[in-house]
């Protein structure tokens, strides 16, 4: 929900007055329940993000690195449209669209946030190494590099005023 993820919404007043007014469900995620220390499994599922602004930013996933650095994943649109935000620990950044029937490949040691840039919810199937693991921290500590916000009507990335090289 919003209410998990206010400070990293640009405009922080916009994601607390969405709080007040019925804090919005922003996505949610359905796995089998794996063993998740196991290098030989592959974890898999589904991500439904739906649409919505938060001012001018959509609605967007945490994001986060893996835990085991090196491990890439693979997302495959089914439903919707979408980016994913990538960037490595030194800096560099991609942003990747996703349509129907687009997969994407995440590869290791990028971080990976979606958004949903549409109007419907964006559905992704994902699949990883099941005991990648899920780094969040750096990403709620720093934030992310680049925000993607909505402009005349289309998605466009802009530095994030609120990233701190720390
Ligand atoms: C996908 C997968 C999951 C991830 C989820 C939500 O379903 O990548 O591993 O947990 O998206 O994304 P996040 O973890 O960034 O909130
Ligand atoms: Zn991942």
């Amino acid at each position: 929900r919003v209410s998990n993820m206010v400070s990293q919404f640009a405009d922080s007043d916009a994601a607390k007055a969405m709080v007040e007014n019925g804090d919005p469900l922003l996505y949610e995620f359905y796995g089998l329940d794996l063993p998740e220390d196991d290098a030989g499994v592959l974890q898999f599922g589904t991500t439904i993000l739906y649409p919505g602004k938060v001012g001018d930013e959509y609605f967007m996933t945490k994001g986060h690195f893996h835990t085991i650095l090196d491990t890439s994943e693979i997302y495959y649109c089914l439903k919707g449209k979408g980016m994913m935000l990538m960037e490595t620990p030194e800096g560099d950044v991609d942003c990747k669209e996703l349509n129907p029937g687009d997969a994407i490949f995440v590869p290791g040691r990028w971080a990976h946030r979606s958004i949903n840039i549409g109007n419907e919810p964006l559905i992704m199937f994902f699949v990883y190494r099941a005991d990648a693991g899920h780094d969040y921290g750096t990403i709620e500590e720093k934030g992310y590099r680049k925000i993607v916000v909505e402009k005349d009507g289309k998605p466009v990335m802009l530095d994030n005023p609120k990233w701190a090289e720390k």
